[in-house]
């Protein structure tokens, strides 16, 4: 088809380890059965809108570099004014090419990534629900889903201090009419999930900001969202994706905890989820498989937005993940909670600035495909030969007959008369950290 916007790629296919083709799957074989499901299922992949599509490689110091014609202004070969609209549709069919091309099943997006903004929010409406429209024609045709949507309410001027913890009303207001016109969309695109990120939920200075009055309509926003979810009959989850700062100096849904407090406090446990991302939990100081452990815990795990920091660099950046062993625990997490339900793994994840090829696009997915489907079939390898859940089992075999303590039935009195009778000294056991930790690299070192 001579009008791809990339010729030189028909279907990515699974060629196995040996391959040395660039353009194949080394790992990710979409049917391959692990732990009972395909790698499809497990994974669930998605490719994220903004960075593959709507953003052109610029950073604070410099222009974009990336090739994406249907983001520049004007038209170099006739010099003419490129009608947004038409720029819209053009990049939304690159997106299904590509989304479909490369075999993932989902996609995820920000209403401003499909559709242009309009001069007023009913001309933004109107603007979205066309490509929305589009959206739904392209999703029959090539099969690709939508893993989730969300409302951008942070780029525009206008949510300079916030959305729904604006100290002016009206622009919790325009931020409650945007979220609900995306939640229809989504609800009609069929959307497993729909996902709130606090873009600019949080403070610059505390010299200017209540933070009870905030947090207060933070949690009236998000019960508005989840009354309007089955108001319309949405059956996706709500999901909240924790950052702890950035843009903001402090960012309220720091990390999963913190969110889980809020959840509690708002009387929202049961109704909302988490979108955790591998590299705001690192930015948060934890690890991934931290955030994913404590969502399983707290009974709130939803999706996965993976990606990968730098070692020296702290800010989002927003990188492939590469590297096995970093994946690896996370995935361990993921799989003993019992992997995803509405969930899925969404690229959140930008090229370089100087990966300007067409196909840098493919091999950055490609990677970051065969990087989480290795780190599938070591933790799936690890959790079925059993080894670690035994030693985690054993670390606690004590409790099966103390249960009573933790049932309320002892008090603190009790205890203090039954050591001092029977005064024995507790036994010390080894953790035997670095033990399993090269029982994980030994499971690393041999996936097939
Ligand atoms: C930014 C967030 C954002 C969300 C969607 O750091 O990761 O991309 O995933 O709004
Ligand atoms: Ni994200
Ligand atoms: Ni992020």
């Amino acid at each position: 088809m001579s009008s791809d916007f990339f010729p030189d790629v028909e279907q990515i296919p699974y060629e196995g380890p040996d391959s040395d083709n660039p353009l194949a799957f080394r790992w990710y074989d979409a049917d391959r059965l692990v732990g009972g499901k395909t790698m499809a299922e497990q994974l669930r992949f998605a490719v994220s809108y903004w960075h593959s599509f709507a953003s052109d490689g610029s950073d604070i110091f410099g222009a974009g570099t990336l090739d994406r014609p249907w983001l520049e202004s004007i038209d170099p070969t006739t010099n003419s004014a490129i009608d947004p609209m038409e720029a819209a549709k053009e990049k939304m069919s690159v997106a299904f090419e590509f989304v479909s091309k490369l075999g993932a099943p989902f996609y995820c997006f920000h209403d401003r990534d499909i559709a242009p903004e309009g001069a007023t929010f009913a001309e933004s409406c109107r603007n979205f629900d066309e490509l929305v429209e589009l959206a739904a024609d392209h999703q029959e045709r090539t099969g690709v889903e939508l893993l989730w949507g969300t409302a951008n309410l942070f780029s525009h001027p206008r949510f300079q201090a916030g959305a729904a913890t604006n100290p002016d009303p009206d622009l919790f207001k325009y931020a409650a009419a945007q979220v609900a016109h995306c939640m229809n969309a989504t609800k009609q695109l069929g959307g497993a999930n729909y996902v709130l990120w606090g873009g600019r939920e949080g403070y610059e200075t505390l010299l200017n900001t209540d933070m009870g009055q905030e947090l207060d309509q933070l949690g009236r926003f998000f019960s508005m969202v989840v009354e309007h979810k089955h108001a319309i009959g949405f059956e996706g989850a709500i999901l909240i994706e924790p950052k702890p700062f950035e843009p903001t100096k402090h960012q309220y849904d720091f990390d999963v905890s913190a969110v889980h407090a809020f959840l509690q406090k708002y009387d929202l446990a049961d109704e909302v989820k988490v979108n955790i991302e591998v590299n705001h939990a690192t930015l948060a100081s934890h690890d991934f498989q931290h955030e994913i452990a404590a969502a399983f815990a707290a009974g709130i795990f939803g999706s996965i937005d993976t990606n990968a920091g730098d070692d020296r660099l702290g800010w989002d950046v927003d990188r492939f993940p590469v590297s096995v062993e970093q994946m690896t625990p996370g995935v361990v997490e993921l799989l003993r909670g019992g992997g995803f339900t509405t969930g899925g793994m969404n690229f959140d994840a930008k090229l370089r600035r100087q990966s300007t090829d067409r196909n840098d696009l493919f091999y950055a997915h490609i990677g970051g495909m065969d990087t989480m489907a290795r780190a599938l079939l070591a933790a799936d390898a690890i959790l079925s030969e059993g080894e670690l859940d035994r030693r985690r089992d054993d670390r606690y075999a004590g409790w099966q007959s103390e249960q009573r303590i933790l049932d309320g039935r002892v008090t603190l009195q009790e205890l203090h008369d039954a050591q001092l009778t029977s005064g024995d000294e507790p036994k010390r056991v080894s953790g035997s950290q670095e033990e399993l930790e090269n029982l994980v690299a030994r499971y690393i070192e041999r996936i097939k």
